[in-house]
């Protein structure tokens, strides 16, 4: 791995992710695209790993994708380098993420930590999507999660005008889960990390696609997907495990079976 730093085993259970192009800004080159998502089916498929967190460095996240590789692309070459394939296997990961986001999260750093599961800021995060400013628009997710993060208006505005929004507004619309002070993001992540891999990995994975089906279908339909995987879970020895221990008096130890 050339742009990316993976340590699988942080701390228990834990996985670190950490964009490594910092002169560039963390910016999204193909390369670092599909290393981030070999790496994340790696872990997926790891089970030593119960949590993933993704960070760039104090100054950035990542400013987007790499304007200077994408300058000269056609919309054929686009078409044929098909990105959105590794975007979509991103998306698959069946493992928690969390993005520990500070300074620049631009464009498909954006995208990036809106893709993942929760977002913790540092105060010096910010948040935007300007490609309006250099004649494009968001491509991975920026029109559909950022307006259903912050609703049309406010969406509607960071698009058309490329501005940022600090974390603590972030924050304050829902984009992100909380904002620490900057020496303390990477950390407040793990702990949110940690606190996830203490669950039973295999309620935390059917949980997360529960939650997440909210977005893509109706209330009625998105119940009846919730109720499969509630069911699902009766099937798992975490369940007995979870459920015997509350009765026992001891903390349960999950396994993922
Ligand atoms: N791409 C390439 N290089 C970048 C970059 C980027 N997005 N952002 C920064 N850099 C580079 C700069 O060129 C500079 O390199 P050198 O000149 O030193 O060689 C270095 O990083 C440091 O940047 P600055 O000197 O500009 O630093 P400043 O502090 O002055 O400014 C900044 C920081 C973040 C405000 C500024 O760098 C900036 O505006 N960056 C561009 C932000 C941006 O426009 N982002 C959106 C890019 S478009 C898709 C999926 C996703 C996307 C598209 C398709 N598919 C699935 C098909 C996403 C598109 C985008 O993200």
């Amino acid at each position: 791995m050339e742009f990316i730093k993976v340590t699988p085993n942080h701390r228990e259970y834990i996985a670190l992710i950490e964009l490594n192009r910092p002169k560039e800004l963390n910016a999204l080159n193909l390369q670092l695209m599909g290393e981030l998502r070999d790496a994340l089916k790696q872990l997926d498929d790891d089970d030593s790993v119960r949590a993933i967190v993704l960070t760039g460095n104090e100054r950035a996240f990542a400013a987007g994708a790499d304007i200077k590789q994408m300058a000269g692309k056609t919309a054929i070459d686009m078409f044929n380098i098909d990105q959105f394939s590794t975007w979509d296997q991103i998306k698959k990961t069946k493992k928690p993420i969390i993005a520990a986001v500070s300074g620049f999260a631009l464009g498909g750093g954006c995208e990036l930590a809106m893709t993942c599961d929760m977002i913790i800021a540092s105060e010096t995060a910010q948040f935007g999507q300007p490609e309006i400013k250099i004649g494009v628009m968001p491509g991975a997710g920026g029109t559909q999660r950022l307006t259903k993060a912050l609703g049309k208006a406010k969406a509607m505005e960071m698009v058309l005008t490329g501005k940022f929004i600090s974390a603590e507004e972030a924050e304050k619309h829902g984009l992100v889960n909380r904002v620490v002070p900057v020496e303390l993001y990477l950390d407040e992540a793990l702990k949110l990390a940690g606190e996830i891999a203490k669950m039973s990995p295999v309620a935390v994975k059917l949980a997360k696609e529960s939650v997440n089906r909210s977005f893509e279908t109706g209330l009625d339909e998105g119940l009846y997907f919730e109720r499969k995987n509630f069911y699902m879970c009766f099937a798992s020895e975490d369940q007995k495990e979870g459920m015997n221990a509350f009765v026992e008096k001891r903390a349960p130890q999950f396994t993922g079976k």
